[in-house]
């Protein structure tokens, strides 16, 4: 809150007289892409790409159930499913993130049948869930890059945009990782993360 209302000079008794005002960081620069494994990723939560049941599939999602154990199973049974674009949150039991959150990307059908828009209601809906239970710092995987055979370009961008728009108006996540599995991934979405940076 300002003391000074743009009505003067501040007078000398207002120490301290040069501190900046406290702004959150510009969303790029709480969002980063690193090459890696997200299952081993020490962060308040992990996003799994999973499929409308919640029973454990291939991909990210096999790894994740993997290495959490198989509590995370029982809780994702009870939990029922999730329609694709929503997004549910779990523990994360012997993972290193304390939770899981759940979200179902679109199955590529050539672009015509919403896809672009339920993607993006991934990154959406994972961000607004993260938020409610106090996630500070989260990772994402590369939502429908793989079985779903979402093209790659076209779901960085939409994953970039989706991810840096949400941070502007949200202060409450610190950090946002992109955890690519190869390294073709890895390039995409870092060039993705350059063309949401603003021109200095
Ligand atoms: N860490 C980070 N990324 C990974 C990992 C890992 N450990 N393992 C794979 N990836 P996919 P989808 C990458 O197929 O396309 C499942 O069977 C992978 O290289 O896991 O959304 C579900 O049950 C790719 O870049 O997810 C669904 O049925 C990205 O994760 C279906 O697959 C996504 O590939 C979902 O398909």
């Amino acid at each position: 809150m300002s003391t000074n209302s743009g009505k003067g000079p501040i007078g000398p008794q207002s120490q301290p007289q040069s501190q900046p005002q406290s702004q959150p960081p510009r969303s790029c620069d709480r969002v980063s892409v690193v090459r890696g494994d997200i299952t081993e990723q020490h962060v308040d939560a992990i996003v799994n790409a999973a499929n409308t049941t919640l029973l454990g599939g291939g991909g990210v999602d096999g790894a994740i159930h993997r290495a959490a154990g198989p509590e995370l199973l029982a809780e994702c049974r009870a939990i029922g499913g999730c329609n694709t674009g929503d997004a549910v949150i779990t523990r994360g039991y012997q993972l290193p993130a304390k939770n899981v959150i759940h979200t179902v990307g679109p199955i590529w059908q050539g672009g015509g049948a919403g896809e672009a828009d339920l993607l993006a209601g991934c990154y959406r809906s994972s961000l607004i869930l993260a938020a409610k239970h106090g996630v500070r710092t989260l990772a994402f995987p590369s939502i429908s890059t793989g079985a779903y055979r979402y093209p790659l370009e076209q779901a960085s961008q939409i994953a970039m945009r989706t991810v840096t728009r949400h941070l502007e108006a949200d202060p409450s996540i610190d950090e946002v990782i992109f955890v690519c599995f190869n390294e073709r991934t890895r390039d995409a979405y870092q060039r993705a993360l350059d063309a949401e940076l603003p021109i200095r």
